[in-house]
This record gives structure tokens, C-alpha cells and sequence, in this order.
């Protein structure tokens, strides 16, 4: 695919976000519309999957920790074949495959269970584990939030899988500098957020998280020797002005009239 063409495809995965959550009422706007290049990236270039056949043994995995900006990994997977893109509006709803957080019992494809924030890294980790243990040549990609970065069981993740030089395993960050009550400076300072990784040993990329061009490149340098983080700047919000680089719109949805505002400045994009 080309630039255009993964352009394309990500706007229309922000036009079905910005209809899941206004249908629902209830989710994560902003750091749903800000992961958007990096779900195609992975979907439509890093991963290799089967839509017709999730649990393929040979597949790579991806596990959301951030669990709640799912509307993007939903949208995601329905471009990609893995359900019908009518399901997306049944987001939130009961009985839904699409619950509010990623669970794998519910929807084929969704590797982990996650939510609490922290947790998907650990999981992350063992699943890069016992494919090492296995001797299998899968990779593991798990992307955290920033401010996910707050749970100490992060870090524990972290170091952990640097000891065990797991090298089939890429953490992704959303780098949007905001979390749920205010910006990740004035909650719990992160910087230097690089060096940190460093400290612990991991291989660091640093992108801009809607460039397409550094986004899959990066992908394609991950380190053969140890863990690599991929440190994705990103605007929180992305693509609909009146949302971005606003804390407030960490847990909030738009309305009906907000939605087809926001569909319109995407199409006029
Ligand atoms: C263990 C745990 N504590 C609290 C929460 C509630 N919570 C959900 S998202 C979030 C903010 C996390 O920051 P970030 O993911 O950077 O927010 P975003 O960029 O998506 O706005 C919080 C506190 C949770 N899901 N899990
Ligand atoms: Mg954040």
C-alpha cells in the first residue's frame, strides 16, 4: 500500500471512531483518534496475521495494555476482514463483541483481556517469552499509553524483558502528553522518557506517530539483540481540531451534531 492509500484508510477508521462513540455515548475519544497510523501501520504492513484464521499458531501478536482507546483497534480489525463494519455500532452495547475494553473471550483476534492499566504489558512480555522458549520466530507488539506509565507493573515489564533479551518483543508508546484528569507533565512527569528506556536497556526509536513514512521504517529497524520501544509522538485527538491536544476529551464522546462536524472536517482533510 501506498501513502495515499493508508492515508485513505485512516480516515475513514476516524470516521467510524467518531460514529462508534458518538452511537454509544460512552468511551475514549482522544487517544482513540491519535493511535490511528500506528493500528494501520501494524495491520496493514508490520503484522503477519490472518483475518480468516486469528488463532493461525504463526501469527504475531498484538496486545492492547492501553485497552481503552479500542475504538481504533476495532475499526482497525473490521478494515482488515476480521468482522463486518456494521458490527462497529453495536460498541458498548450488551452482548456486543465489541465491549467497552478489549476481551478475547468476546471477538477473535483480540489477543489479551485488558483495561487496568499496566496489565497488558506484563502479558505482553510472556507471550514474547514462551515463543523465545519455543524457539518460534513470532513477534509480539503491545502498545502502552503514556500515562499507562504511571502503574509501577510497567516498569517491571520492562525490566524484565530486558534481562531476558526479548528481542521478538516492540512496545509502541502513545506519546500524547495527556492522561485522564490533566497533561502527563503536570500529573506525573515522565521526561526524560527516552533515556529511561535506555537506562533499562531497550533499543529506542523515536517517531512522529501520524507520519507514515517513519512509522513503518521503524518497524522494519527493530533491534535483533534486545527489546525496542518505539516512542510514537502523537496529538491526542488527531484530525478533529475542536478534540486535539485537550485532556478533556481523554473519557468523553461527541454528540450527535458534534459527530457530523467532526465526519465533515475529516472528509474536507
Ligand atoms: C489500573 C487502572 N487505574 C485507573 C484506570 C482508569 N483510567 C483509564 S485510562 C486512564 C488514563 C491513562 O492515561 P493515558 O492512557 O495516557 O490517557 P489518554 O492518553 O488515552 O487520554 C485512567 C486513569 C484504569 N483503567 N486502570
Ligand atoms: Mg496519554
Amino acid at each position: 500500500m501506498n501513502t495515499e492509500e493508508l492515508q485513505d484508510l485512516a480516515r475513514n477508521i476516524r470516521k467510524s471512531i467518531i460514529n462508534m462513540l458518538a452511537e454509544a455515548g460512552t468511551g475514549h475519544t482522544a487517544g482513540s483518534l491519535d493511535i490511528v497510523e500506528i493500528m494501520v501501520s501494524l495491520y496493514f504492513h508490520a503484522l503477519k496475521h490472518d483475518p480468516e484464521n486469528p488463532d493461525w499458531p504463526d501469527r504475531d501478536r498484538l496486545v492492547l495494555s492501553a485497552g481503552h482507546i479500542n475504538p481504533a483497534l476495532y475499526a482497525t480489525m473490521s478494515e482488515a476482514g476480521y468482522f463486518p463494519k456494521e458490527e462497529l455500532l453495536t460498541l458498548r452495547k450488551i452482548n456486543s463483541r465489541l465491549q467497552g475494553h478489549p476481551h478475547n473471550h468476546s471477538l477473535p483476534g483480540i489477543e489479551a483481556s485488558s483495561g487496568p492499566l499496566g496489565q497488558g504489558s506484563s502479558v505482553a512480555v510472556g507471550m514474547a517469552l514462551a515463543d523465545k522458549m519455543d524457539n518460534k520466530p513470532n513477534h509480539t507488539y503491545c502498545i502502552v499509553s503514556d500515562g499507562e506509565h504511571d502503574e509501577g507493573q510497567i516498569w517491571e515489564a520492562i525490566m524484565f524483558a530486558a534481562k531476558n533479551k526479548l528481542n521478538n518483543l516492540t512496545f509502541i508508546v502513545d506519546r500524547n502528553h495527556i492522561q485522564i484528569d490533566g497533561t502527563t507533565e503536570e500529573i506525573m512527569p515522565l521526561e526524560p522518557f527516552a533515556k529511561k528506556y535506555e537506562a533499562f536497556n531497550w533499543h529506542i526509536i523515536e517517531v512522529d506517530g501520524h507520519n507514515f513514512t517513519e512509522i513503518i521504517s521503524a518497524l522494519d529497524k527493530k533491534s535483533t539483540e534486545k527489546p525496542t520501544v518505539i516512542l510514537a509522538k502523537t496529538i491526542a485527538g488527531k484530525g478533529i481540531p475542536a478534540i486535539e491536544n485537550n485532556w478533556q476529551w481523554h473519557g468523553k464522546t461527541p454528540t450527535k451534531d458534534e459527530a457530523i462536524e467532526a465526519i465533515k472536517q475529516l472528509e474536507a482533510r
